[in-house]
């Protein structure tokens, strides 16, 4: 019986990624909380022995650390044979908007969020009406990403869904509005059985 264990926080749509993959995928698990805005060398000692940065999400399968969500994502789908990993074509779809959500709304929302947060603290000026303008463009690429199924993947949600849930659901923190093609999919993202807010993914204490 394969033992999987993830440490993750609320406030990281990396780690709620692989929260809602696991639950997509019905994978029993543990859920362990790390703060992620205490000092580093403060989390848990099995923790910082798996994740070379002190980053979350990490996964340990039977044991072993996996980091980086993306690439968390890619082995789920390929192990678990779910989530496009069921066919070569789903993982090489899958795998194609998960670099698109590294390179482009992951980088552009995450910040966005922390400039909203820290009212600009920390951003050099232009940085922040940087990021929205590459977020403009990301807006219009994502009309062009869904095919014709209601979910990234088709008929039913995948990995690509999940990466780009991270921070796509926080769209309002990063001081962003949906477009009418991005609600539509938030929509049904939402509305997902297995979804959960981030505090249901990771609670203190857990
Ligand atoms: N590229 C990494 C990013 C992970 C990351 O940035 N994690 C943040 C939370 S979203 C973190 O753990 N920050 C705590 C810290 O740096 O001390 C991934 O995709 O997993």
């Amino acid at each position: 019986m394969t033992e999987l264990v993830l440490y993750g926080h609320p406030d990281s749509g990396h780690a709620c990624k692989v929260a809602l993959a696991l639950a997509l995928a019905g994978q029993p698990h543990r859920r362990v909380w790390v703060d992620i805005w205490a000092d580093p060398a403060t989390r848990p000692a099995d923790f910082l022995a798996g994740s070379p940065f002190a980053e979350v999400p990490l996964l340990r399968i039977d044991g072993v650390p996996l980091v980086q969500s993306g690439a968390i994502l890619l082995e789920l789908a390929a192990r678990l044979a779910c989530l496009g990993g069921e066919t070569p074509e789903g993982l090489r779809r899958g795998r194609e908007l998960l670099m698109w959500e590294a390179n482009r709304l992951g980088m552009c929302l995450p910040q966005l969020k922390e400039a909203r947060r820290t009212g600009g603290a920390g951003f050099p000026p232009g940085a922040v009406d940087w990021l929205r303008m590459r977020h403009a463009a990301d807006c219009a690429r994502f009309a062009a990403l869904p095919g014709d199924g209601p979910f990234f993947h088709g008929a039913a949600p995948g990995i690509g869904d999940c990466a780009i849930w991270g921070y796509a659901q926080w769209l309002d923190a990063a001081g962003v509005a949906p477009t009418p093609v991005m609600q539509t999919w938030l929509d049904r993202m939402r509305a997902l059985p297995a979804m959960r807010p981030p505090a249901g993914f990771f609670a203190p204490g857990a």
